[in-house]
């Protein structure tokens, strides 16, 4: 079977469109404008690419977007200053500091600092614990933006066995929690494997939906994966390559080209989640300010 490719892009995009009717909405009857504080530290190449995206993105659809970008060397204290700062501005509805912050700043205490109103990432502790327990919480942008993929891609999850490969704290841990709860997003069966998992091709060809979120190209194989299965590929990974004008090319966590001949539907590197990401960052931004209202 040749796989359709799930369009990240064009799913980002529709709803990109709907938030922007939405905060077109909030402005005209209520007179507010949902606001996102971004905070940069440091001039990693791949996290100024994502957060140049992401103010792009606000502005499309009429967020307003405080832009930070922080020298390396910026102390914890300054970057708490700064999250306090906005923790205390009416005009953000939302905080984002881009992962990963240089190794002399403390990421747990960071994320601590947020105001779990405007933790629009979904990373502090108190929205991880309240989205566990199935209340109402933010939802983290790349678990809940490939939960959206195979929603808007007519992708039954209700009693589907999903496996998911990697445990992070931004992907595998959150989107195993989310996929095994009681709700619409929900309702599946999920296995976790990880560097320690023992045989991880009889767990993973035993999937309807394969998910990769290991941070390593060709972790997921044709081989391992169920003639008809659907993989979510949410790996971003850049390889050398000289033939290329930047010198790098993106690539997965799964071998794509042989992955889509037995896979019914597959998302691509780039054009898959990575834009999705984004939106839900979007998403959460307008759920913030609606919720001040
Ligand atoms: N605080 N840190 C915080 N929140 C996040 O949600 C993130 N993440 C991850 C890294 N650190 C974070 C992102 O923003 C990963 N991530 C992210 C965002 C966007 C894209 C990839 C990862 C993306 O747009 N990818 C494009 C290709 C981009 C390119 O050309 O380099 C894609 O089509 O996959």
């Amino acid at each position: 079977m040749a796989a359709r490719i799930i369009d990240g892009k064009q799913i980002a995009q529709d709803i990109r469109a709907e938030l922007k009717e939405t905060v077109a909405e909030l402005k005209a009857t209520h007179g507010v404008t949902p606001g996102l504080g971004v905070i940069l530290v440091g001039d990693d190449p791949a996290s100024r690419s994502y957060v140049t995206a992401k103010e792009r993105a606000c502005e499309e659809i009429g967020i307003y977007s405080d832009d930070n970008r922080l020298p390396a060397e910026t102390t914890q204290e300054e970057l708490l200053a700064l999250v306090g700062k906005m923790n205390r501005d009416p005009k953000i509805h939302g905080i984002l500091v881009q992962l990963p912050l240089p190794k002399h700043i403390d990421e747990s205490a960071v994320l601590l600092a947020i105001d779990p109103d405007k933790d629009v990432d979904g990373f502090h502790p108190v929205s991880v614990g309240r989205m566990v327990i199935g209340e109402k919480a933010f939802l983290s942008c790349t678990p809940h933006g490939v939960i959206q993929l195979l929603q808007r891609s007519g992708v039954t999850l209700d009693g589907a066995d999903v496996v998911i490969v990697g445990r992070s704290n931004i992907v595998g841990k959150p989107l195993a929690n989310m996929l095994i709860q009681k709700w619409d997003k929900g309702n599946a069966t999920v296995t976790v494997c990880h560097t320690r998992t023992k045989n991880l091709a009889e767990h993973t060809r035993r999937a309807d939906i394969v998910i990769a979120a290991a941070g390593r190209p060709n972790t997921v194989t044709a081989d391992m994966v169920r003639e008809g299965a659907v993989v979510i590929d949410v790996g971003v990974n850049r390889v050398d390559d000289p033939t290329r004008e930047r010198g790098y090319r993106l690539v997965g966590d799964v071998d794509f080209a042989a992955v889509a001949e037995k896979a019914s539907l597959i998302t691509p590197v780039p054009g898959g989640v990575g834009p999705m990401t984004i939106t839900m960052l979007l998403f959460n931004t307008v759920e913030s300010a609606k919720s001040t209202l």
